[in-house]
Formats: structure tokens, C-alpha cells, sequence
């Protein structure tokens, strides 16, 4: 494999030539449930992901980098806000071609993905859903270019599950509001140019402010250490005493029904990201199976390793149509919370486990940054734990079921 290197933010990032082989598996002929459209939009995003993403995401990883100059080519592929209309710079498609392209892109890498889906269903979206029109002019288009990047600032150092226990609050001062308090985890935040936080008024009701990178008081430390996420900046946002102006209040929604429409979205993208990352760890799997030769046959022709091969792939098949007819229902706009979040925790919870037995399948090389599983896996230990864990969706479920919340 031959590597060649540049220069980003003063880091030296590594290009690799190997070429990506993925291959998707598709043995129920889902394909078939695809209209033209959808299936040119999955090659171009394919494409693109072989071309921008896995040449350097396992050297970003290891470095701890996030690689910025992906967000105008994000925009440049439509990857922000495909489901914001056209005329506020949006892609104006459904929510098939939304989940086709994140789970291209988390193929790729959850962090890339990660990315993509706050800016989409976590900014864009709840200023379009609620925020007043002249906002909407005025964020929209930058936010679907690229041009601005944007985070989601809803969990706080001490109510995560919870979020409707924070703290962070704005008091109205006569001609603006003052904001005061923190978030924790906030993807994109070390970079981001807006961040669309969550606060209480003096009343106690929770509101969503549009805040700007360059208001004083307002700071965005990022989070180090991290062993998941490694290719996507995470940080927190501080707020002391910033005046944010009135008109960058999202006038259309109060209450935490507003920031739990955004995860709808988000955890729907997710649904079909993680699958992403699950079918690129089989793919890999199973090239590795037919290549390896142990005992002077291929280890794939061993009855083990045809276990492990067909069961991922029977949860492949099943997550993907749950995936599909999740996005039919989406686009009727019928679909739930409870729905999503059944979505979501499967996808994740295969993924996860599809991940560890590619990685046995893959044998020592499997810990390395050769292939890509070790680095999908850990992403998706973030994974089964943002946008609800793994256990709160278990139990979003059973409320639906019985009628009882338990969180409490
Ligand atoms: P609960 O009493 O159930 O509800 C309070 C109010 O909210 C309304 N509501 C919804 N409205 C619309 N859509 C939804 N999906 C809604 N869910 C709830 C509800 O009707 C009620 O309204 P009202 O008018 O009666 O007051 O709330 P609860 O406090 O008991 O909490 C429920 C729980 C635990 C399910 C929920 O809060 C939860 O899902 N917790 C998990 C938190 C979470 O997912 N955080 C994600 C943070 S963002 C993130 O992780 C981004 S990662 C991004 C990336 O990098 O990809
Ligand atoms: P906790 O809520 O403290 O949960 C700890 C454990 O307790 C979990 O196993 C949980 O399932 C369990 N638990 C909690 N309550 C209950 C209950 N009632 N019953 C049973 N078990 C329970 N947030 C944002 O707002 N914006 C972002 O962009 C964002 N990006 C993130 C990026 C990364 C890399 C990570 C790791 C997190 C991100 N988050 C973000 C935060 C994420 O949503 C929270 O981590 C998640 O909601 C869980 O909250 P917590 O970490 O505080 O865990």
C-alpha cells in the first residue's frame, strides 16, 4: 500500500492508496424497495466516502483529529439538511434518501457521520421546524454549504438520561436575554460557528436559543481522551453572562418536546448509520474469511467462521428493513418515538456485536488500523450511548408497551 502525506492545521495527516472494496450486502433484494433516485444518491455518497473518507480517517483517528476541510465538501454533497425544502438551501428529499446517506457516510466512519446528522437534524432542523423565518434565512444556507457549522447543546455535566432536570438558564434583561449554565459531550462544539442550546426561562420552561461563537462569556473547551469518536471534535459549551439578543430565541416551540422532535431525526439517521458500520465490518469479514488461509484452506470454508458470517448477515437483512419501512413510515409522518428508538437500538446493538466477532474473524490483524473494525467499534461505544442509551431506549419501548413510564 503506498501512503502519501499533507499538511492540515499543522498536522501531518497520512493518505492511504489502498483502494476501499466495500461491497453492500443486500440478500433480501432491498434494493428493489429503491427508486433510481436513491440508489444514484447512495453511489455518489459511496463514492465520495471512498474517495474522502477512508483514505485518511484511520490516521485522523489515531491522531485525534477532526479533519475541517470535510464540512464545505459535506455541503458540497448535500450531506446537510437533505430533508430541509430547497429554498432554505436544504436537499428537499425524503427520509429514505436522509438515512441512505448517513449510512454511507457512518460506513465510512460514525464520527463523519456524527457530523453530518447534528448539523442536519439537530440544527438545521429546529431552526427550521421553530425558529422564525428571518432565522431561518439567515442560518439555513450557510448551515447546508458548510459555510457555518453548528452543534446541539442539550446534555449537561449532571442530567444526561434526564435532560429535563437542567440547569442552564436565560433570565429576560429588558432588550436580551442572559445566559448562564454549561453542556457536556457536544459533538461539533470546538468548532462549530452557532450552537442551538437548551435552557430554562425564569419561568421554568425550556426554550431553544440560537448562540454565536463570538458572543462574550461564551466558550467551547474540548473534551480530550477520548477512545471513541477519535475523528470528531467533542467539547462542551460554557456560558457566563452571555447576552444573547431576543430575536435568537426559536419562537415555535417550548418544552422538552421540542429538542425530543430533533432526536427523532437524529436517532433515525442513526438507525441507518450504525447499520453502515455494520455492514462495512461484515463486508470486511467476509473478504477477510475468503482471503485468510489457515490449515491450507481459506478460513471462510470452516463451519465457525460460517457461523459468525451468517448470523451478521441475518441481522443485516433484519435491520435493514426495519431501517426501510421506518423511512416509509417516516416519510407518511407517522412514525414514533417509540418506533425510532426501537430502530436505533437494534441497529446499534447488532452493530456493536457484528463489530466484535468481524474483529475475531479478522485475528490479530483485526486489532489494527488495517481494517477498519477496531475503529468501528469503539465509535460505536458512543453510539449505543448518545441520543438515548441503549437502556433508555429499552425503556421508551416498554412505556409504549405498558402504558408505564419507569424512568422515574
Ligand atoms: P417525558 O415526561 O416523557 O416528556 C416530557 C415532555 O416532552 C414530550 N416529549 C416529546 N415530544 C415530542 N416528541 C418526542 N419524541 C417527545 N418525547 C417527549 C412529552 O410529551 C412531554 O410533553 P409535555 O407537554 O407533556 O410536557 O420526559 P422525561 O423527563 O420523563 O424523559 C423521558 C426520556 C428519558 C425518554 C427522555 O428524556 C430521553 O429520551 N432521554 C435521553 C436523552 C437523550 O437522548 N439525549 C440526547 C442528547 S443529544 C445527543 O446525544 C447528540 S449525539 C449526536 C451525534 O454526535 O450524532
Ligand atoms: P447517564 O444519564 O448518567 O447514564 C449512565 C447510565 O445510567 C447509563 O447506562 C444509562 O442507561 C443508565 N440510566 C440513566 N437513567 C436510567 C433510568 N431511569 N433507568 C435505568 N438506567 C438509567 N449530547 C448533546 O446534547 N449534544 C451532543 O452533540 C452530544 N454528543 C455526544 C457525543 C459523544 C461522543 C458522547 C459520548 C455523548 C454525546 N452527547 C451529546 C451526550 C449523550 O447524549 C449522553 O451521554 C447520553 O444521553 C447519556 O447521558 P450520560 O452520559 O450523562 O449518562
Amino acid at each position: 500500500m503506498q501512503v502519501t502525506s499533507t499538511q492540515q492545521n499543522g498536522l501531518e495527516i497520512k493518505r492511504k492508496t489502498a483502494p476501499d472494496r466495500y461491497e453492500m450486502p443486500d440478500f433480501y433484494q432491498i434494493d428493489d424497495l429503491l427508486t433510481e433516485e436513491h440508489k444514484l444518491i447512495r453511489s455518489s455518497i459511496r463514492d465520495f466516502v471512498k474517495r474522502e473518507i477512508s483514505p485518511i480517517i484511520e490516521d485522523c483517528c489515531e491522531k485525534a483529529y477532526f479533519p475541517e476541510s470535510i464540512v464545505p465538501k459535506f455541503g458540497e454533497i448535500g450531506a446537510f439538511g437533505p430533508t430541509i425544502p430547497v429554498e432554505y438551501g436544504g436537499g428537499g428529499l425524503d427520509y429514505i434518501s436522509y438515512g441512505i446517506i448517513m449510512q454511507e457516510i457512518e460506513r465510512g466512519d460514525s464520527g463523519m457521520r456524527s457530523t453530518a446528522s447534528v448539523q442536519g437534524s439537530l440544527v438545521m432542523y429546529p431552526i427550521f421546524k421553530f425558529g422564525s423565518e428571518e432565522q431561518k434565512k439567515k442560518y439555513l444556507p450557510k448551515l447546508a454549504s458548510g459555510e457555518y457549522l453548528g452543534c446541539f447543546g442539550l446534555t449537561e455535566p449532571d442530567f444526561g438520561s434526564n435532560p429535563s432536570g437542567m440547569v442552564t438558564n436565560f433570565k429576560d434583561m429588558g432588550d436580551h436575554y442572559l445566559l448562564n449554565g454549561s453542556k457536556m459531550w457536544i459533538s461539533n462544539s470546538p468548532k462549530a460557528d452557532i450552537a442551538v442550546v437548551w435552557a430554562k426561562s425564569e419561568a421554568g420552561r425550556i426554550h431553544g436559543l440560537i448562540v454565536e461563537r463570538g458572543m462574550p462569556g461564551f466558550t467551547t473547551p474540548e473534551t480530550h481522551g477520548k477512545w471513541s469518536l477519535r475523528a470528531s471534535a467533542t467539547g462542551e459549551l460554557v456560558f457566563d453572562n452571555v447576552k444573547v439578543p431576543k430575536s435568537n430565541l426559536l419562537p415555535g416551540k417550548s418544552g422538552l418536546g421540542a429538542p425530543m422532535m430533533c432526536l427523532d431525526s437524529a436517532r433515525y439517521g442513526i438507525a441507518w448509520g450504525a447499520l453502515g458500520a455494520a455492514m462495512d465490518c461484515y463486508d470486511s469479514a467476509r473478504r477477510y474469511a475468503m482471503e485468510r488461509i489457515q490449515f491450507d484452506k481459506p478460513i471462510g470454508s470452516f463451519q465457525l467462521i460460517q457461523k459468525k458470517l451468517s448470523e451478521m448477515l441475518t441481522e443485516i437483512t433484519k435491520a435493514q428493513l426495519v431501517c426501510w419501512r421506518l423511512g416509509v413510515m417516516m416519510n407518511e409522518g407517522k412514525a414514533s418515538t417509540a418506533q425510532i428508538s426501537l430502530a436505533k437500538r437494534n441497529s446499534v446493538a447488532i452493530a456493536l456485536e457484528i463489530a466484535r466477532e468481524a474483529r475475531q474473524i479478522h485475528g490479530g490483524m483485526g486489532i489494527t488500523g488495517e481494517y477498519p473494525i477496531m475503529r468501528h467499534m469503539m465509535n460505536l461505544e458512543s453510539v449505543v450511548t448518545y441520543e438515548g442509551t441503549h437502556d433508555i431506549h429499552l425503556l421508551i419501548l416498554g412505556a409504549e408497551i405498558t402504558g408505564l413510564a419507569a424512568f422515574k
